[in-house]
């Protein structure tokens, strides 16, 4: 019998719940944590309530056989609740948060939920220290983050991209942005691709839907990150990157944005690919409507675990590889 062996009502599809210091004999594959802090951002706060929004609107899942990879994750994964954290000072949130991702990520594959997306540097600090080696991710959102300041500030919810690209923490070629659409400077808008990166906007993906009609692009992001050398990837999944219409629960909504059934689509269709690692972040429940936002959110995570679990072969692949690289940055 193990800390891990008992189901809770208020975890991500009332799987079995952990403390952060527990330790199971046998840990579980995957692991989850809620990352409830909001105060870097730019618009309307709230996301801060997304974690427990996002657990509730999963439990709808917790007994059901996923209807494309036909698996669940349910006895495979640890909630660890929200990690004890300061909810102000986004250096002190920094310094406290990574610290606790590189011991989970160390004995679980984990999936965040924001949270703000100023969280997501943190996970990637500690991701590249786990992998050492820099990492490509897929970042669905609405905005490019790569502003180089936050009001003057150095650091917030619309910086991380520009800081983990100058930190060496991702391979820029191995980059891809999904769902970009909000106003900003040129030069902030197409920086990932200025320095090597993909950008899908949300324009160029209008009417793309299907894997069918999806196929280039697809191809486009698995050829790229095979000419990298195929890195160890990390997902970001803002959930802006959906038009309000499908998302209305978010601080910053943009419209004209991604469906829920074209992230779906690519969530499936690159569930082949080498993944080690994802956020969900920017659920601000206090601005949805008949839980829409936090419905889609639980239903993303959902299917990026179930995913890693069809493709357990790719997984495998990646740990054999963890093991074999000394870890550090
Ligand atoms: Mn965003």
């Amino acid at each position: 019998m193990t800390d891990f062996a008992f189901r809770s009502e208020h975890s991500f599809l009332k799987a079995a719940s952990a403390a952060p210091t527990a330790r199971a004999e046998q840990p579980p594959r995957f692991g989850l944590a809620g990352v409830a802090y909001d105060g870097a951002v730019t618009n309307r706060p709230g996301a801060r309530f997304g974690p427990r929004e996002i657990r509730l609107a999963s439990h709808m899942l917790c007994d059901a056989i996923h209807p494309h990879f036909d698996v669940s994750p349910i006895d495979h994964l640890a909630d660890f609740g929200d990690l004890p954290l300061p909810n102000t000072s986004l250096a002190a949130l920094r310094a406290a948060l990574e610290p606790q991702a590189r011991e989970l990520m160390a004995s679980q594959h984990m999936v965040w939920l924001g949270g703000d997306h100023s969280i997501t540097l943190s996970l990637l600090r500690a991701a590249r220290a786990q992998v050492g080696q820099p990492l490509g991710v897929l970042h669905f959102d609405a905005h490019c983050d790569t502003w180089t300041d936050h009001f003057g500030e150095p650091s917030g919810h619309g910086t991380w991209v520009y800081e983990a690209i100058e930190e060496g923490l991702v391979d820029p070629q191995a980059f891809v942005q999904v769902g970009i659409r909000s106003a900003g400077q040129r030069e902030a808008r197409d920086f990932v691709q200025q320095r090597g990166g993909i950008i899908h906007t949300a324009r160029s993906l209008r009417g793309l839907e299907s894997p069918n009609q999806l196929a280039a692009v697809l191809a486009s992001m698995k050829a790229r990150w095979a000419e990298r050398g195929s890195p160890p990837l990390y997902l970001s999944l803002d959930i802006d990157c959906l038009d309000p219409a499908f998302a209305p629960g978010t601080g910053t909504p943009e419209p004209g944005g991604l469906t829920t059934n074209q992230v779906l689509t690519l969530l499936e269709e690159l569930a082949d690919q080498n993944f080690v690692g994802m956020d969900c972040v920017e659920v601000a429940p206090a601005y949805d409507h008949a839980d829409l936002t936090s419905n889609a959110a639980a239903n993303f995570v959902w299917t990026y675990l179930c995913g890693r679990l069809a493709h357990a072969d790719v997984a495998r692949d990646r740990h054999a590889k963890i093991n074999a690289t000394p870890t550090g940055r």
